[in-house]
């Protein structure tokens, strides 16, 4: 019988619907029902159980998927033995410390002998020791940003987006403690024709991946600035030019990484480039 894959992804929360559109992007497709707890792909031998995430990292280590997606923060909170295959680049937070916001603040110190409440109690566990801290971790599972102003704790230890939870319960951030994203988790245990189909599923994602970062880009240009052009627009591997059908012009064609790209925009222009596109690309095969 042929393989299948199972990946756990969350039912419901911040990591659903960003995991299923990758999945999606990565051209792997299934029809879910809301309410159900798995569904098989009809193009991938591949089928996803839909759970909490607290239990992916265990569901991942144990076999029972073969593959999770998950918060890092997830992953080493659990400590299960997994493997971390591969960085998502969604759901970015982060871990913080923080305290009522009148009180002063200069240094980890602060919060030795304090009572600190967190839904992360292994993760800031860590950090205490890293700064021989001595505090007491009051671990409960939710509503953290409350504790301190119903005389639970003096501080808190929690996920941090924007800020705004902090804010709005009177607290500031003082100390981020753990940086996370989204990221797919894997096993030991993974048979060889379990493993080839992980790897074209990371191939995919990094196909995906790179599109996203980079960007196409059809200019048109005189002949005599392409060359200074095309010595601006790297590519892939050299930018591809095409004469116009006006003469003594060309259009010159190339890939731009989307962080420079507007740096490169600017140059382009006062080197003479008009008419210029950019395009999204979907997949960038590397
Ligand atoms: O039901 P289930 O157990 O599956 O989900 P959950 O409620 O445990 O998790 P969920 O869906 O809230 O979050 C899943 C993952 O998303 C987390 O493990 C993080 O990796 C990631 N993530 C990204 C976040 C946030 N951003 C986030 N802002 N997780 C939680 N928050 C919460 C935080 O706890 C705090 O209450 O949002 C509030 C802070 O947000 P800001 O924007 O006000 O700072
Ligand atoms: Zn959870």
């Amino acid at each position: 019988m042929k393989k299948t894959l199972r990946i756990a992804i969350q039912k419901s929360g911040r990591l659903s619907e960003q995991s299923v559109k990758l999945i999606n992007e990565c051209g792997i497709h299934f029809n879910n029902g809301k309410s159900r707890l798995k569904a098989v792909s009809y193009n991938f031998p591949a089928e996803f159980l839909f759970l909490r995430d607290d239990d992916i990292p265990g569901y991942v280590e144990d076999g029972v998927a073969d593959l999770g997606i998950v918060g890092e923060n997830e992953m080493v909170e659990k400590a299960k033995d997994v493997l971390l295959i591969k960085r998502l680049g969604f759901s970015k937070c982060r871990l913080s410390l923080a305290i009522p916001r009148d009180k002063a603040y200069t240094e980890p110190s602060y919060f030795q002998a304090k009572n600190i409440a967190t839904s992360y109690p292994r993760i800031l566990h860590q950090f205490l020791k890293e700064k021989q801290i001595s505090a007491h971790i009051h671990e409960i599972s939710g509503s953290v940003e409350i504790a301190p102003s119903i005389g639970l704790a003096d501080a808190v230890c929690d996920i941090v987006s924007s800020g705004s939870t902090l804010l709005s319960n009177g607290l500031k951030e003082v100390e981020t403690i753990f940086r996370s994203e989204a990221v797919l988790l894997g096993n030991h245990q993974a048979s060889e024709e379990k493993k080839d189909l992980i790897d074209q599923l990371v191939f995919r994602i990094n196909s995906v991946q790179a599109g996203k970062g980079n960007k196409y880009i059809l200019l048109n240009a005189p002949k005599d600035a392409t060359e200074a052009i095309v010595n601006l627009l790297p590519g892939m591997r050299s930018p591809t030019i095409v004469p116009l059908a006006m003469s003594g012009w060309n259009s010159i064609h190339s890939v731009v990484q989307e962080d420079q790209f507007w740096e490169v925009i600017e140059k382009l222009r006062e080197a003479g480039a008009e008419g210029i596109l950019v395009v999204p690309i979907e997949k960038m095969i590397l």
